[in-house]
C-alpha cells in the first residue's frame, strides 16, 4: 500500500499554531478539549490536498456516483479513524508525544458523531469507509442534526435520555458549503396551468427552508482518496424579512424560522420501530429533496441529456426513510427539467434502489394520506400516479385478484406504503443476509418477489476492519500482521492465513495473552466507570446491541438468575468465573425495553454485592454503549451473544466485530450468524435454539402455551417467580410484574412469550454449558477464537461493497495520484 509522506515539524507547527489562532494559548496552556480542536484541524489541513485532487479526479473521469441516502450515519469518532487511514496513525502518536501530548487522550477528547440508532447507521458508516477504501466516488446523504443519539446515564439503575450537544465545541472535520444550498418546499397547494396544451404543476402557498451543505472527510486507507458525506443543515429563507413591519410578513418569517431550528434538531431514537410523527417526514423529504437537487445540479454541470442521468448516477435507499427520492426525482425530471411521464419513470427506475434491513412489522413506513398528501402535496400526486399505473400492471398480470392489488398497492387503506413504492420504482431491491432475503422471497415480500423476481438480490452486510480490528485492537492487530503481513487491511481474506497457527501453543499463548490485555483494558473501564471489580481472568460474556425484545436480552438476564440460583444451591460445585456485560439504549418511549434495563442492574447489584459466591459471578451494566467504547468491548470479548428469535434479526454486524477480535459466537440461526457458522464451521461456535422456518410455523399457529414450561420445569418457575417476589425488587415487589405478564400472558400480538425466551430456554442453558466446558480447555478455546478470527474474512464490508458495485450499482474504479 503506498504510505504519504508525514512531515513531523509540519505537523508539530500546525498544532502549536492552530492552539495560538484558536484559542490564543500556547500548548502548556491549553485544556484537553482545545488540544484535540488543534490537532483536529491540523489532520484536516493534511486532508485537505488528497480531498481536493480527489474531486478534481472525479470531475476529469467522470465516474458514475453512488449517492447513498441515509437518515443515519453512525460515524463514531473521526480522528483516530482519520489517521488510520491516511496510514499516518503511529507517526503522529510520536509526534505528538515528542511534545508531550499522548494521543489516546487527545482522541478522547472527541464526541462520537452519533447521527444514527444502531445496525442501520453504522452500516452506512462502514459503507462510506469501504467505498473511499476501493476508490469509488461516493457521497453519503444525510441530515446533520444538532443532537444525535441521545446519552444515556443510568440512575437507580433506570435508563435516562440525555441530550447529545456533540457539536458544542465546534467540530473540527466539517466543512460549511453555504454556496451549494437548495431550497425545499413544504406544504401550500398545486395549481395546475396550461401551457400550449401541455400541463404545468405550480406549487403555491408553500413553506421554504434553506438546505445548507456540511461536508465531512471520508478518507479512504493508503490511497489518496477522499470521500464526502454530505450532511444537510436548515436555515430560515429569508430570515432578513425579521425586520419587516408587515405583521403577515412578520409571522411568516418566525414561522420560517422555527421550520428551519425543528427539522434538523434531533435524530429520532427509534431502532426498528416506527412512529407516525410529522417532523419525520419532514426530515425525510428535507435532505432528500436537497440530494437530489445537488445530484441533478453535478449531472448537469458537464451533461446536457437529463435522460441519461441514470447512467453517471444511482441512489441507494438506505430502508425506505429516504424512499420520497422517487417521487422527488420524477417531480424534478417532469417539472423542472420537462421530461414526459414515460421519460422520467424510465430515468427514475434505472436510478433507485432499495436495500430492506428489517422483517419486524412495527418498522414498517406507512404515512397516513392526510399527513403526506398536507406536507407534500406535489410528491404525494406523483405517488399517486404512479400507484394508479402499478395497479394497471397488477390487474394485467392478475385479472380480477383484488387480493393482489389489496396486498400490493402502493396506497392503500388510507396509508402510503413506503416499501411498496421504493420496491415499485427501484431496479434493485435486496436483503443484508442471505436468510433474511430469502424470508424476504418466501415471505414478506413474497408477491412482489413473484411479479418482478429479477430485481431481488442479497447482500450479506459487513463491517470495516480497518476500525474494528486496526484502530480498536491494535495488539491483535499487530500480532495478525506479524503472522500474515498487513495486506489484511485492505484485504480481509488474506487473515485466513492464520489458520496454520491455531495448533500452534506458542501463537496459542500469545494470542489468549492479547485477549487477556484487553480484558485488562476493559475491566479498567468497567473499574472507573462503573465502580465494578471485574476479574480479567473470567469468562466476557457480552451482549451490546439496541434494547429490543426479539434480541432477548431478556432471556440473557434470566439465565443469570439461574446460574445465580444454581451457585447459591449448590456452592460446592465447580463453577468457572463469568463476567456478563451488557450495553443498550432502549428507545425513550419503550417502557418495557427500559424495565429490561432496570432488571439487569438490579440483578448486577444483588449478585456483584454477594460475597457468598466469591466473586464467581459479575454482572456489568456498561452505560451508553457507543461506537467508540464499542472498539474496546470486542477487543475484550471471549463470548458473542446473538440470542435473537430466529427469522428477526435480519443480519446484525456486531456479531461480525465480534468475529474479527477473537470471541465465539453464542447464538441462534438468524440473520448472518448463519453465515458466521458456515465460515467457522459448527464446531468453533455454539448454536441453539428454534430454526427460523420453526419460528415462522409457530407464529402462524398463532403461538404456544409457555404455562406448560412453567409447570413443569423448576428452575424456569423459580426464576420467573423471582420476577414477582420482589427478590430483586424488595421495596417494590410488583416492579418486574410487567415482564413476567408478557412471558406468561401476554407479550403483545395477543400471545404470551411472542419472542420464545422460555420456548429456548432451555437450550440457551444447554449451549451456556457447552461454553464454560470450552472455556475449560484453554487449548481448545484459543484454538476456536483463532479460527473465528481466520475465517472472518467474508465480513468486510469491502466485500459487501464490491458486491453492490457489481451487480447494482456498476460504477467505475478511480485512482488519485498526488504531486508531493
Ligand atoms: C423508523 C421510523 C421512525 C423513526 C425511526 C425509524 C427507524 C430507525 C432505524 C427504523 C429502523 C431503524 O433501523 C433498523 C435497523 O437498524 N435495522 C438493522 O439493520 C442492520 C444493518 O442492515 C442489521 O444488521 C440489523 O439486523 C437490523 O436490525
Amino acid at each position: 500500500m503506498a504510505k504519504r509522506t508525514f512531515n513531523k515539524e509540519f505537523f508539530i507547527r500546525s498544532v502549536k499554531y492552530n492552539v495560538r489562532t484558536l484559542f490564543r494559548k500556547e500548548i502548556e496552556e491549553a485544556t484537553e478539549q482545545q488540544i484535540f480542536q488543534a490537532v483536529g484541524y491540523a489532520v484536516k489541513d493534511a486532508i485537505m490536498d488528497a480531498w481536493i485532487a480527489t474531486q478534481k479526479e472525479y470531475e476529469k473521469s467522470d465516474p458514475k456516483i453512488v449517492y447513498y441516502m441515509s437518515m443515519e450515519f453512525l460515524m463514531g469518532r473521526a480522528l483516530g479513524n482519520n489517521l488510520i487511514n491516511l496510514t499516518f496513525y503511529d507517526e503522529v502518536k510520536e509526534a505528538l508525544e515528542e511534545i508531550g501530548l499522548d494521543l489516546n487522550m487527545i482522541e478522547d477528547q472527541e464526541p462520537d458523531a452519533a447521527l444514527g440508532n444502531g445496525g442501520l447507521g453504522r452500516l452506512a458508516a462502514c459503507f462510506m469507509d469501504s467505498l473511499a477504501t476501493l476508490g469509488y466516488a461516493a457521497y453519503g446523504c444525510g441530515i446533520r442534526y444538532r443532537y444525535g443519539m441521545f446519552k444515556q446515564q443510568i440512575v437507580d439503575g433506570y435508563q435516562v435520555e440525555v441530550p447529545d450537544m456533540w457539536l458544542k465545541n465546534g467540530n473540527p472535520f466539517e466543512l460549511r458549503r453555504p454556496e451549494y444550498a437548495k431550497t425545499v418546499k413544504f406544504g401550500g397547494y398545486v395549481r395546475i396551468e396550461n401551457h400550449n396544451g401541455k400541463n404545468v404543476f405550480i406549487q403555491e402557498g408553500y413553506q421554504s427552508v434553506l438546505a445548507v451543505p456540511v461536508d465531512l472527510p471520508i478518507v479512504g486507507y493508503g490511497n489518496n482518496v477522499i470521500n464526502t458525506l454530505r450532511i444537510w443543515d436548515a436555515e430560515a429563507v429569508n430570515s432578513f424579512e425579521l425586520d419587516r413591519f408587515d405583521k403577515g410578513e412578520y409571522e411568516k418569517a418566525v414561522e420560517q424560522e422555527n421550520l428551519a431550528r425543528n427539522l434538523v434538531e434531533v435524530l429520532y431514537p427509534n431502532d426498528n420501530h416506527m412512529a407516525g410523527k410529522e417532523l419525520r417526514l419532514k426530515q425525510q423529504y428535507f435532505f432528500v429533496s436537497a440530494s437530489v437537487q445537488e445530484a441533478i445540479a453535478k449531472y448537469k454541470k458537464n451533461h446536457s441529456d437529463i435522460r441519461k442521468f441514470y447512467e453517471k448516477a444511482t441512489f441507494q435507499l438506505n430502508d425506505t426513510h429516504p424512499t420520497v427520492a422517487v417521487a422527488e426525482l420524477m417531480r424534478i425530471l417532469m417539472d423542472e427539467e420537462g421530461l414526459e411521464w414515460d421519460e422520467a419513470w424510465d430515468v427514475t427506475t434505472k436510478t433507485c434502489a432499495y436495500t430492506n434491513h428489517t422483517i419486524m412489522a412495527e418498522a414498517l413506513e406507512k404515512w397516513p394520506i392526510e399527513l403526506f398528501s398536507r406536507l407534500l402535496p406535489r410528491i404525494y400526486q406523483i405517488v399517486e400516479e404512479i400507484n394508479r399505473r402499478f395497479v394497471i400492471e397488477i390487474q394485467k398480470q392478475y385479472p380480477n385478484n383484488y387480493e393482489k392489488v389489496k396486498k400490493m398497492a402502493i396506497i392503500m387503506d388510507g396509508q402510503v406504503k413506503m416499501a411498496h413504492l421504493a420496491i415499485v420504482a427501484g431496479y434493485s431491491v435486496n436483503g443484508v443476509a442471505k436468510l433474511h432475503t430469502e424470508i424476504l422471497k418466501k415471505r414478506e415480500l413474497k408477491d412482489f418477489y413473484e411479479m418482478m423476481p429479477q430485481k431481488f438480490n442479497n447482500k450479506t452486510n459487513g463491517i470495516t476492519q480497518r476500525r474494528f480490528l486496526l484502530h480498536g485492537n491494535p495488539l491483535l492487530a499487530k500480532w495478525v500482521t506479524e503472522h500474515v503481513g498487513d495486506e489484511w487491511i485492505t484485504d480481509l481474506p488474506r487473515i485466513k492465513g492464520l489458520a496454520v497457527y491455531v495448533d500452534d501453543e506458542k501463537a496459542q499463548h500469545e494470542f489468549m495473552n492479547i485477549k487477556y490485555q484487553n480484558k485488562v483494558r476493559l475491566a479498567k473501564y468497567i473499574k472507573e466507570h462503573n465502580g465494578i471489580d471485574v476479574d480479567p481472568r473470567s469468562i466476557f460474556d457480552v451482549q451490546v446491541k439496541r434494547l429490543h425484545e426479539y434480541k432477548r436480552q431478556l432471556m440473557n438476564i434470566l439465565h443469570v438468575m439461574y446460574l445465580y440460583n444454581q451457585i447459591k444451591e449448590h456452592p460446592e460445585k465447580d463453577f468457572y468465573p463469568r463476567t456478563f456485560i451488557f450495553g443498550a439504549k432502549a428507545a425513550a418511549g419503550y417502557m418495557r425495553a427500559k424495565l429490561t434495563i432496570k432488571l439487569i442492574n438490579s440483578v448486577a447489584d444483588v449478585v456483584n454485592n454477594d460475597a457468598s459466591i466469591n466473586g464467581k459471578l459479575k454482572v456489568v451494566f456498561i452505560e451508553d454503549y457507543r461506537v467508540s467504547n464499542a472498539e474496546w468491548i470486542f477487543a475484550a470479548a471471549d463470548v458473542s451473544e446473538q440470542i435473537s428469535t430466529a427469522s428477526k434479526e435480519a443480519s446484525g454486524t456486531g456479531n461480525m466485530k465480534f468475529m474479527l477480535n477473537g470471541a465465539v459466537t453464542l447464538g441462534t440461526m438468524d440473520g448472518a450468524n448463519v453465515e458466521i457458522v458456515e465460515e467457522v464451521g459448527e464446531e468453533n461456535a455454539f448454536i441453539f435454539g428454534m430454526s427460523a422456518d420453526e419460528v415462522i410455523d409457530l407464529e402462524s399457529k398463532g403461538g404456544y402455551d409457555p404455562s406448560q414450561l412453567f409447570n413443569t420445569d423448576q428452575e424456569i418457575r423459580h426464576v420467573l417467580m423471582q420476577l414477582i417476589n420482589g427478590e430483586y425488587a424488595p421495596n417494590d415487589p410488583e416492579r418486574f410484574r410487567e415482564l413476567y405478564n408478557a412471558l406468561l400472558i401476554d407479550g403483545g400480538y395477543n400471545r404470551p412469550d411472542p419472542y420464545f425466551i422460555l420456548k429456548d430456554f432451555r437450550s440457551y442453558a444447554d449451549a451456556q454449558r457447552r461454553v464454560e466446558e470450552a472455556y475449560r480447555d484453554e487449548k481448545r478455546w484459543a484454538k476456536m477464537a483463532m479460527l473465528n478470527v481466520a475465517h472472518s474474512g467474508k465480513f468486510t464490508s469491502d466485500r459487501t461493497i464490491q458486491e453492490y458495485v457489481d451487480d447494482i450499482w456498476k460504477l467505475d474504479k478511480v485512482t488519485v495520484k498526488l504531486e508531493e
